[in-house]
C-alpha cells in the first residue's frame, strides 16, 4: 500500500470510530426521556385519558433511590419512565394518578389546596376532596402542579403507618398500598410547552429536599406539550 492510501485508510477508520462515539453520546447519554403522545388517542370533542403513577423509587433507572413519576403509554399500557407528555390544545384531560409513594408533609399547607381542576376538586379513591391537610394527617406524597395554568393537585398517599412501611419496592409499581387520585382539567387553547412539577420537597438527601429528582426531567418535574 502506498503511503497516501495508508493515511487515507487510517483517516477513514479514525473518523468512523469518532462518528460512532459521537452517536453513542448523543443517542444514549444526552437523549432525554421520551414524550408520551396522547394526541393520537384524542377523538374530537372527547376527553383524553392520562394515567400516571408516583413511586417511592426508580429501580429501572441509574438513580434507583430517587422518587419518580411514570406515565402509562395509552396504546401499549406499559409504564414509561418519563414526565413528558403531549395533549391536544383545548381538550378536556381526565387524569388518574396512582399514588404508590408514602407521605411527606407539604412545606406550605397552601399546596394542599386543589386548584385549576374542574370544580377545584380531586377524587381520592372516589371521594371528592378540595383540600388535603398534610400536617393534620400524613396524607400527601407528591403534587402534580402546572403553575402556568394555576393547576395544583396534591396526590394522596396511603395514610397508615403499616401501609407506609410496606410500600412497593420495585418501580414502576404494579402492586402495594396506593391511592387512586382522579381529576379533570382543560388543556390550554394556546399551543406550547407547559412546565409541571411536584411541590413536595421530596429530594431526600439534597439541600432542603429540592435537588435531585425535584429538578430532573423524568422524575419530579416535566413538561406538558400542548399541540395545536
Ligand atoms: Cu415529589
Amino acid at each position: 500500500m502506498s503511503l497516501p492510501v495508508r493515511v487515507g485508510t487510517l483517516l477513514v477508520a479514525f473518523l468512523a470510530v469518532v462518528g460512532g462515539a459521537i452517536f453513542v453520546v448523543i443517542h444514549y447519554l444526552l437523549a432525554g426521556p421520551p414524550t408520551v403522545d396522547f394526541t393520537s388517542q384524542a377523538a374530537p370533542g372527547q376527553p383524553v385519558h392520562i394515567v400516571l403513577q408516583e413511586a417511592p423509587q426508580t429501580t429501572v433507572s441509574d438513580r434507583p433511590d430517587w422518587v419518580s413519576y411514570f406515565i402509562q403509554d395509552p396504546a401499549s399500557h406499559q409504564w414509561v419512565h418519563t414526565t413528558l407528555f403531549k395533549v391536544p390544545a383545548g381538550s378536556m384531560i381526565d387524569v388518574t394518578v396512582l399514588g404508590y409513594d408514602g407521605c411527606t408533609p407539604l412545606r406550605n399547607p397552601f399546596w394542599g389546596k386543589i386548584s385549576g381542576t374542574v370544580g377545584n376538586v380531586e377524587y381520592v379513591n372516589g371521594k371528592p376532596t378540595q383540600v388535603l391537610n398534610s400536617w393534620g394527617e400524613c396524607s400527601v406524597a407528591h403534587t402534580f402542579s402546572i403553575p402556568g395554568i394555576g393547576l395544583n393537585v396534591p396526590i394522596a398517599s396511603p395514610t397508615t403507618l403499616a401501609a407506609n412501611n410496606n410500600l412497593c419496592g420495585t418501580s414502576p409499581c404494579t402492586s402495594g398500598p396506593h391511592t387512586t387520585v382522579t381529576f379533570s382539567f382543560k388543556a390550554p387553547a394556546t399551543p406550547g410547552s407547559y412546565f409541571w412539577q411536584c411541590r413536595i420537597p421530596c429530594g431526600l438527601g439534597f439541600l432542603d429536599g429540592f435537588g435531585g429528582p425535584m429538578q430532573t426531567i423524568g422524575y419530579m418535574t416535566g413538561e406538558m406539550e400542548v399541540a395545536g
